[in-house]
């Protein structure tokens, strides 16, 4: 099929098909070169940005996960503690809580990595996760602070043939290209994390899926973010539009779809407080759609 055949509306879904299948494949390269996987989620709802499927491959292949629960600088620490003994002793997987960010919890790490692997030196570690985690950000706080920044689509098969290996502290190697795994279910969070927010069929509905989802475990969110009171998810959307001027010069209603990108945007930067415990996992397993 030739390009040209691609209607335009359907341009954004191909890419995100051809991205997905070249992903999916760098991740299996990757995956036979390394000895552990280290698995970045982002720590304020983990089990939304794990991935299944990426673990059955590591453990297909035989090669250990260790849980990197990143950006753990956003939420309490009694918090960081309970997932990652969530993750220990309920799932039975190695993890650790750090934030890349603020260069915290890599020894920790380190010390993780050597402790999966006891028979083997050096090790060679990858770093794995859906969009937005903080794998880059991880790779170089890891690499030092003279690195170089990392391409944020990997996706042609050769790609790993130009990624290098940096040696992070005593026998231990990581390979520098992070093996973008396309996030999977239907949660918000893998939508939001699908593309990137301008290209989001409708920024609305998912912002109000996002607005909802948020106000559960912290009804206080838009009122600390944006100072607006109301706990309607239409209603935020449209305060903040006004807020913003973002209105239509015809008749001054407010833009939605502006207001739902920088919702989506500033829960992606952490801008927008919340997080969830596994305690309230428990308690929601049943009543989540
Ligand atoms: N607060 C906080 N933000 C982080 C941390 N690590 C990454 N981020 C931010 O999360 C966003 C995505 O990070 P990036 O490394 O590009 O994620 P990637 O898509 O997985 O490579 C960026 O805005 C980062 O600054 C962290 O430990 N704490
Ligand atoms: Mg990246």
């Amino acid at each position: 099929m030739s390009a040209s055949v691609i209607k335009p509306d359907n341009a954004v879904l191909w890419e995100v098909i051809i991205v997905r299948l070249a992903s999916w494949r760098l991740v299996r390269e990757l995956l036979e070169m390394c000895d552990v996987a280290l698995e970045v989620v982002d720590i304020r709802d983990p089990i939304s940005t794990r991935s299944r499927k990426l673990e059955a491959l590591a453990s297909n292949k035989g090669v250990p996960v260790v849980v990197v629960l990143n950006k753990a600088d956003l939420i309490p620490l009694r918090v960081s503690e309970s997932w990652r003994r969530y993750f220990e002793e309920y799932e039975g997987v190695r993890a650790v809580y750090i934030s890349a960010r603020k260069r915290l919890g890599t020894r920790i790490l380190r010390k993780t990595v050597k402790d999966v692997v006891r028979d083997k030196s050096p090790l060679t570690v990858s770093v794995f996760g859906i969009p937005k985690v903080g794998k880059s950000t991880l790779i170089n706080t890891l690499k030092g602070r003279h690195s170089a920044s990392t391409s944020p689509y990997p996706g042609t098969p050769g790609y790993t043939r130009k990624s290098q290996l940096f040696k992070i502290g005593g026998n231990i190697y990581m390979i520098d290209t992070p093996g973008l795994v396309p996030p999977d279910g239907k949660d918000v969070e893998s939508i939001i994390r699908s593309r990137p927010v301008d290209k989001l069929d409708n920024p609305v509905a998912v912002a109000l899926k996002l607005i909802n989802k948020v106000l559960k475990y912290n009804p206080y969110a838009f009122l600390q973010a944006y100072g607006i009171e109301s706990r309607v998810p239409g209603e935020i959307l449209a305060e903040l539009a006004r807020k913003r001027g973002w209105v239509y010069r015809k008749d001054g209603e407010p833009i939605l779809h502006e207001a739902a990108k920088a919702v989506i945007r500033d829960y992606l930067d952490g801008k927008i407080v919340f997080y969830i415990t596994p305690q309230q996992l428990e308690g929601s397993r049943s009543d989540s759609a």
